[in-house]
């Protein structure tokens, strides 16, 4: 049905903001579907610069190996913007950054946007594990300041249940969970005890998005078919705001020191 939408009601979709049953199934649940995001001439142009940002290999493995311990590449290109800023002009980095700032109810000025792309090549093997965005975090005051953000998340491809499409676990934004690393070298987390049993998989096409909470569990399939899932990721941070109790968040002096080996730091 978003196929057939035109151009004009796309545009709309991104400029027009979100109703308020949208906000308050987004307060209850941690994440949204938005549909079709963005139109076909945005869609190109988008998958262009991708695919010169991939032609320049500035990339790097996200996740290193299988659970049956094949390499497989799982490629993620952090802050793709510095190398191409004309992608902060695009209708999704634009309608994103809106729908950001009235979930968070700041001005739009008052957020801070980076961006990543995540990479799954045709027949990649390897799922992206629940995590949290904010357990990657690793600014020092996050321990007795708690994240507020949003990521919104794209996909220039199909992203079906064998290729790569987004899971969550609704509800589950209420409250940092215990992290640990996904594979002995890359800075891949996932959550230590996830409680799946109310996760489901939403499959987009090319031009939908969806919005998730920074603290919403969430995952992504692994890339079994035969065509490349290009996913491209914003993430906008508001300040934080005081915990009522610190958080220990006790995986990020390692999170740090994997990052400084593999010369991550200073990119988040
Ligand atoms: O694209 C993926 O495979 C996962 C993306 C994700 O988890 C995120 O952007 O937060």
């Amino acid at each position: 049905l978003s196929r057939q939408l035109s151009d004009d009601a796309i545009g709309q979709r991104s400029s027009r903001g979100l109703d308020e049953s949208e906000v308050v199934a987004f307060n209850r649940d941690g994440f949204l579907l938005l549909g079709r995001f963005v139109d076909d001439d945005q869609l190109n142009t988008m998958r262009t610069i991708y695919d010169e940002v991939l032609r320049r290999d500035v990339g790097h493995t996200f996740l290193g190996k299988a659970a049956d311990g094949t390499e497989v590449s799982q490629i993620q290109v952090l802050k793709p913007e510095d190398l191409f800023p004309e992608l902060w002009e695009t209708t999704y980095f634009r309608g994103g950054r809106r729908l950001a700032a009235q979930l968070l109810d700041v001005p739009e000025a008052g957020l801070r946007g980076f961006s990543h792309f995540t990479y799954k090549q045709p027949r990649t093997g390897r799922d992206t594990p629940w995590h949290q965005d904010e357990a990657y975090w690793l600014s020092p005051e996050l321990a007795t300041r708690e994240p507020r953000a949003v990521t919104i998340w794209i996909t220039l491809d199909e992203a079906s249940l064998t290729s790569g499409c987004m899971r969550f676990v609704p509800g589950s934004h209420t409250g940092t969970v215990h992290h640990v690393f996904a594979d002995d070298e890359t800075s891949g987390l996932m959550v230590a005890d996830p409680d799946t049993a109310a996760a489901r998989s939403y499959p987009m096409r090319a031009g939908e998005a969806s919005l998730h909470h920074c603290r919403t569990v969430h995952a992504a399939g692994a890339n079994t078919s035969d065509h490349q899932r290009r996913a491209w990721a914003l993430e906008f941070h508001a300040e934080p705001v005081p915990r009522a109790e610190p958080d220990r968040r006790t995986w990020l002096p390692e999170l740090r020191e994997r990052m400084e080996r593999r010369a991550l730091l200073g990119l988040i």
